[in-house]
């Protein structure tokens, strides 16, 4: 920890994945001085986590205690590398979006008075009502979302409204369905947390804000009032709007905000100053935005276990694929996003089937080898899809439908192409509808797990016709996470909140498109869309899942 002596301030930023705690330290400068992580199903076995979820069918989740439990062990090994935690001025975080958390009426007293000389997790086991947490990847609330659509007079009503149509992992379906299924344990329950805000009231030792950033992905918040929507409310908890709002408390419109300082348990356990102060913790997506500061004609597309698109939108422009959420430190901004469930996990599965020693070489030797052909495409389903949504695998030759291609090792190929164009697809019609935007897309910033495969991000390249970076740092959602509590510190002292981290220095050109290639990729397209409308179809009666 040498290297860290001579600074003076260090700043925290979690990330709470699907698969991992994530944390990145920065210094003053932005520039990241400790990454470390903690991997779920590796490091806690017990919990039975398989890419750190429980799946039974449609439902999907987590045991909170394993997410209690990982907050220790990461300290822990900061601990054991002498890591400073005094110089911390500042903690944020970020967590996967939409997921929740069900606190028990014990929780006030169980927080307030933790125990350093006991774990974390030893000390929470009846603070929660509901023991596993739903997460992003569940899929079972349709009728949920069925019922709330018709309620409030439409998919489009709800998504001008809300900035998204309703989906089955937002927060507000999931409420509605364990009210419907539980309501003892809706009434058993003191606070709803969102995954970011569970955090940040783990490091608080009392309940924290759900930011308006996160919070826009729950269908009850209004994005342009930024308040709970009443009506919402009503239908997602059985017409006991009071008690759900009760229940999720106001929330936070200033991201910047001090909520309080480090609980007691971790300056006494771990050495963190009393000083130490807290902000709110807002979503993975939103907090990756913060830290590439991302401007008209730049986007970023994160290849992690979920792959997400983000662009800068001057206004909101909710669509019917899209989500519009609040930006989570400018005010009166928003961003737009699209999600895919079907990414590195799905990735892998192809590759585990379609290479001999299951290695991401392997899998590029299987892109160097080959290359692209108008008339295969294939749709890669493996998880109930979101845009569009579809399951199963479907591949086309020549626009018919066939059980395999004629060489099988395409589908490694045809698993990034379609993803690609599927993300190509939307982010045009996203672009035509907003002026500001109507230029083309000059930049893509990569980031998440696959994005340090060069192969997978070459394809980027074709498809967009664009060029690809990458930036400093293994962690995006972490490290806008601590640019965030950076940027707090910066405001505390009335200084300028311009970040500075958006440094050209810290990109790196990873891939220039081959327009021949980009060329068959643009004669794709429309194909691509009819196909995908077919599979839509197929999927819905499905006939060949
Ligand atoms: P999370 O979404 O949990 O934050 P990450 O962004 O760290 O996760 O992404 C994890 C995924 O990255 C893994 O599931 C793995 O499939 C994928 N990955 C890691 N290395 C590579 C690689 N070289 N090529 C393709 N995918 C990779
Ligand atoms: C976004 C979404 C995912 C999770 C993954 O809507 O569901 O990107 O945030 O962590």
């Amino acid at each position: 920890m040498s290297k860290l002596d001579n600074l003076p301030n260090l700043y925290i930023g979690f990330d709470l994945s699907t698969q991992q705690l994530k944390l990145t330290v920065i210094e003053d400068t932005y520039q990241i001085v400790f990454e470390e992580t903690v991997h779920f199903d590796k490091e806690l076995p017990h919990y039975g986590t398989l890419n750190g979820v429980i799946s039974n069918g449609e439902t999907v989740a987590c045991p909170t205690l394993l997410w209690v439990e990982s907050l220790d062990i990461l300290l822990q090994k900061l601990k054991t590398k002498k890591f400073p935690f005094h110089k911390v001025r500042i903690i944020s975080g970020a967590g996967q979006q939409h997921g929740s958390i069900y606190w028990s009426h014990n929780a006030p007293f169980l927080l307030s008075s933790l125990d350093h000389s006991k774990p974390l997790v030893d000390q929470l086991k009846n603070a929660f009502s509901v023991q596993q947490s739903p997460t992003w990847q569940d899929s079972s609330t349709s009728e949920q979302c069925r019922e709330l659509e018709k309620l409030i007079g439409g998919a489009e009503v709800l998504a001008n409204l809300t900035g998204s149509k309703a989906y089955e992992r937002f927060t507000g379906n999931q409420i509605a369905k364990l009210c419907k299924a539980n309501p003892n344990a809706f009434s058993q329950t003191s606070r709803i947390s969102l995954v970011s805000s569970f955090l940040a009231t783990l490091f608080l030792g009392h309940y924290a804000p759900i930011d308006i950033s996160d919070g826009s992905g729950m269908n009850l918040l209004n994005i342009h009032t930024k308040q709970w929507e009443d009506k919402l409310l009503n239908i997602c908890s059985c017409g006991a709007e009071g008690k759900l709002k009760e229940k999720l408390d106001e929330p936070e419109i200033d991201g910047l905000k001090i909520l309080g300082n480090v609980h007691e348990y971790f300056v006494k356990k771990y050495g963190f100053s009393e000083d130490c102060k807290i902000i709110p913790f807002t979503g993975d997506n939103p907090a990756t935005l913060i830290s590439f500061n991302i401007k008209p004609g730049n986007i970023v597309i994160s290849l992690g276990t979920s792959d997400t698109v983000l662009l800068y939108t001057s206004k909101p422009c909710p669509t019917s694929e899209s989500h519009t959420l609040c930006h989570p430190i400018i005010p009166a901004s928003y961003f737009s996003m699209l999600c895919y469930k079907n990414g590195s996990l799905t990735r892998e599965h192809i590759r585990d089937i379609y290479t001999k020693d299951v290695t991401w070489e392997r899998f590029n030797n299987g892109l160097n080898s080959s290359k692209p052909i108008k008339s295969q495409i294939g749709f890669y389903f493996l998880f109930q899809e979101i845009v569009p949504f579809a399951k199963g695998i479907y591949k086309f030759d020549s626009n018919k439908l066939v059980k395999e291609f004629v060489d099988e090792n395409y589908n490694v190929r045809a698993v990034i192409e379609s993803q690609f164009l599927s993300m190509k697809l939307r982010i045009d019609k996203l672009l035509k509808d907003d002026d500001e935007k109507k230029e083309k897309i000059q930049r893509i910033i990569v980031v998440g797990g696959a994005s340090k495969n060069d192969q997978i991000v070459k394809i980027l390249a074709d498809v967009f016709g664009a060029q690809v970076w990458r930036n400093q740092g293994e962690n995006s959602a972490s490290m806008g996470a601590a640019i965030k509590a950076r940027t707090a510190f910066l405001k505390r002292e009335c200084k300028s909140i311009i970040n500075s981290n958006y440094n050209e220095e810290n990109f790196s050109l990873v891939a220039e498109p081959d327009f021949e290639n980009t060329k068959i990729y643009d004669s794709m397209i429309e194909n691509y869309q009819e196909l995908e409308k077919l599979v839509i179809q197929l999927s819905s009666t499905e006939k060949y899942i």
